[in-house]
């Protein structure tokens, strides 16, 4: 008997792929080692099943990807919840615009989680309009005080999430409230092995309900803007879309050409102030990588 589903985990040859019928575990055929596709968590795939009573089977086919990653190893993800706090760590504009740009490149929907919001900072008053002016959904809520978490619950259905954010902004704490199954460590414990070599090699999916996944894993905060292009970046950000093509110059980079219309925005308030500093700082950073480096 064929049947279809996705696969859930991967541990040292096994996939556990969730099928309607539940949780089986699988090897993979030989034959994606002769076309040289491996199987990653997240895979739609079809599985022979070889005993009914012991959930055992055998991967036969994947289906078509969406997309993939090969650090964290993870396929077919629609969208990214980037997660910072609103105090303890303080929120760092540039490391949370990295994250939505590598979204964006990757076509995967990115929306904000400002967590631990009993708490406060200067910076983290801003930021709410900062990403509603660039079209994001931002969610305010408190794990410590479990404010917000339904709104969130909503947001994932449906949906493959993932859950990406520097370490100690309570991504954990938000899981271990969105599924009652999900158990997974909270106050640092990650942070200790993520020093270790294999932090990203694990992902795991946590389904919450049919077709609803989310999955945390320290290899998501990692994601680095490297394999973009910096002819690619303004496309990055959703912000300027509607001003590419009408600056005075052709190709015009929006860092230092006059009349450009992404800066005459900006001026007018239009696009927020550190999004367009990250923008300048990553454009800076990726101008300095060759093609021959890539
Ligand atoms: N005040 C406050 N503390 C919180 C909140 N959410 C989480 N914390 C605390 O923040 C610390 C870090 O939370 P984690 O959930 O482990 O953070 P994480 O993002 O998973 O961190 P890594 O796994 O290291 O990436 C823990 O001590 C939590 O108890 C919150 O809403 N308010
Ligand atoms: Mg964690
Ligand atoms: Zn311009």
């Amino acid at each position: 008997m064929i049947l279809t589903g996705t696969i859930v985990k991967a541990v040292s040859g096994f996939y556990y792929v969730e099928t309607t019928d539940g949780i089986y575990e699988c090897r993979a055929r030989g034959v994606f080692r002769n076309n040289k596709l491996t199987p990653l968590v997240g895979d739609h795939c079809e599985m022979e099943v070889l005993e009914e009573s012991e959930q055992k089977g055998n991967v036969v086919k994947l289906l078509e990807r969406k997309n993939a990653f090969v650090r964290p190893p993870v396929a077919n993800i629609d969208q990214m919840g980037i997660v910072f706090a609103a105090a303890a760590p303080e929120p760092i504009p540039f490391l949370i615009d990295k994250l939505t740009v590598v979204a964006e490149h990757h076509h995967i929907k990115p929306f904000l989680v400002m967590n631990k919001t009993d708490l406060s900072s200067e910076i983290a008053e801003h930021l709410p309009k900062t990403y509603q002016l660039a079209g994001y959904r931002i969610f305010c809520v408190s794990a410590a005080e479990r404010k917000g978490i339904e709104a969130l619950k909503e947001q994932l259905q449906n949906q493959v999430t993932v859950f990406a954010g520097c370490s100690g902004v309570g991504k954990s704490s938000l899981l271990n409230l969105l599924g009652d199954d999900i158990r997974l460590e909270t106050g640092g414990v990650s942070r200790k092995i993520q020093r270790g070599r294999h932090t990203t090699r694990t992902v795991e999916l946590f389904s919450l309900g049919s077709e609803t996944f989310v999955a945390d894993s320290p290899g998501f905060s990692n994601l680095d803007i490297q394999d973009i292009r910096v002819t690619e970046l303004e496309e990055c950000f959703p912000e300027l879309h509607e001003y590419i093509g009408k600056c005075r110059f052709r190709g015009c980079n929006h860092v230092s050409e006059p009349e450009c219309a992404v800066r005459e925005a900006l001026e007018q308030g239009k696009i927020a102030r550190s999004r367009y500093e990250s923008y300048v700082q990553m454009y800076q950073i990726l101008k300095e990588i060759k093609e021959w480096q890539r």
